[in-house]
């Protein structure tokens, strides 16, 4: 059995329990409403935690790995691997100043006191570079400290901006960009470590899957060349003759965003019928 910490609920928490379906991970317990539930069909127990708590829980061995954002995995300094990168839940974390502060370079950050809610990555760059600001730690809202005076200057996620530009504020610096990401103890029982092996395998084939799409399409056999050219497949198209003489059907795997771009190319060199399907999964 393997115990996997989710976000209870919170930006992380659909993607990953959408992730954990599409590995054919079923809950038992009627999934979130629960602080703990099993997996019907996956030697698996699913706690539901809050995000910051992740990251310990794992390292302590509560639980064998946790789903959370980069940004928390890098505040907790735990003794913690990552696993996979998931790549939902994309966001920086980034230094921002009010609008109406000249601000040049790092060296403007010097004497100033930045809130945040992530002191030691902020310590860390601000060592790193040199600088000498002071930290003021808050739990939340950081992005009206300036506002009502409780800081100089903020360090914190951003995402759209909006935030920022809704605050009167203005990024500066971008300090890492994160991601949620599978994070694992670095002691798993040989069982536990199989158990996480399974799981990454099925993740990794749904990731693969992500933005690919299966194409079909006929085409006269003499523009199957120009065509397969076109369609670079997973090793190489499969083509299937049509009960109409000289024609055929050609398979194969495309990226969704390469497919509008070679849609055009596909339609001049002679392709009829085209068909543009998701895949679920996808193995190499
Ligand atoms: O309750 P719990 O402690 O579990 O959750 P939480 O409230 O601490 O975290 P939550 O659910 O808000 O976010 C979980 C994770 O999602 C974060 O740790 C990040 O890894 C990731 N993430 C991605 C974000 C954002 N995008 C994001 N935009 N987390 C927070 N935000 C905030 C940001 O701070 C800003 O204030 O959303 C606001 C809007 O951002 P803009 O730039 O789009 O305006
Ligand atoms: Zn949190």
């Amino acid at each position: 059995m393997i115990t996997l910490a989710i976000q209870k609920s919170g930006r992380l928490s659909e993607k990953t329990v959408k992730l954990l379906q599409e590995c054919g991970i079923v809950f038992e317990n009627g999934g979130s409403s629960k602080l703990k539930s099993k997996a019907g069909n996956f030697p698996m127990q699913i706690l539901y935690l809050r995000d910051d708590d992740i990251p310990e829980c794992v390292a302590d061995g509560i639980a064998d790995a946790g789903i959370v954002g980069e940004n928390v995995y890098l505040e907790k300094r735990k003794p913690l691997t990552i696993v996979e990168k998931l790549g939902f839940a994309r966001c920086r974390l980034s230094i921002a100043v009010p609008k109406s502060m000249k601000y040049s370079s790092l060296k403007d950050l010097n004497g100033l006191s930045i809130a945040t809610s992530y002191p030691n990555i902020l310590e860390t760059f601000l060592t790193d570079n040199r600088i000498n600001a002071n930290i003021h730690e808050i739990s939340g809202s950081v992005e009206i400290a300036p506002g009502i005076g409780l800081a100089d200057a903020i360090f914190d996620i951003v995402s759209t901006g909006s935030t920022l530009l809704s605050n009167g504020l203005r990024e500066v610096e971008t300090v890492i960009k994160s991601e949620a990401v599978i994070v694992a103890g670095e002691n798993l029982t040989d069982e536990k470590q199989a158990l996480l092996d399974k799981l990454l395998f099925r993740i990794r084939a749904v990731q693969l899957a992500g933005n690919r799409k299966y194409i079909l399409l006929n085409a006269p056999n003499e523009k199957i060349e120009t065509i397969c050219g076109l369609l670079p497949g997973m090793k190489s198209p499969t083509i299937m003759p049509l009960s109409t003489a000289g024609w055929s059907s050609i398979h194969s795997v495309i990226a969704e965003d390469e497919f509008w771009e070679k849609i055009e190319a596909l339609k001049a060199a002679g392709a009829q019928g085209i068909l543009v399907i998701p895949i679920e999964k996808m193995i190499l």
